[in-house]
């Protein structure tokens, strides 16, 4: 019986089925999915604005989903192997827009970029809504 950790990590604000798919394919590569999601700091570095939903909030919705075993909070994109070793992650999994970015670690784990799901992203979204407001 393999105990396989699968690791990922995200902002996740205003889940879509974007992030749902790229979750339910990284459990499917194994028996266990550990989350890191992003703080609201880090988001704000990453996007240059602050996410919709609290860190909390994120949270909440990403640990509520069938598929994800475990959340924590994603500090610093700096602690991937940090966090690879602190799970003991067998494979990293992220979206293929970040193809080639963490290779880095494929010392500690296997590394793998899936297809994003085209057409939709939370900034997307935000401009649909604020433009049918
Ligand atoms: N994603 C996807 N399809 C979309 C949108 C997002 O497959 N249409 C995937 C992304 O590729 C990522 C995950 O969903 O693997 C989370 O996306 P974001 O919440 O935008 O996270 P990101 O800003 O990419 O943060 O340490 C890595 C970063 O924290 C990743």
């Amino acid at each position: 019986m393999s105990n396989r950790t699968v690791i990922t990590f995200g902002t996740f604000d205003v889940l879509h089925v974007g992030h749902v798919r790229v979750l339910k394919r990284a459990a499917a590569l194994g028996d266990r999915l550990v989350v890191g999601v992003s703080a609201d700091a880090l988001n704000l570095k990453k996007k240059n604005r602050a996410p919709v939903f609290t860190q909390d909030e994120r949270m909440e919705i990403v640990g509520a989903l069938a598929v994800v075993d475990e959340v924590f909070v994603e500090e610093s994109l700096e602690l991937k192997r940090d966090y690879i070793e602190k799970y003991a992650a067998d494979v990293l999994v992220m979206g293929d827009d970040w193809k080639g970015k963490f290779d880095f670690v494929s010392d500690l784990c296997e590394v793998v970029y899936l297809p994003r799901t085209p057409s939709v992203s939370t900034t997307g979204l935000i401009e649909h809504i604020a433009g049918s407001a």
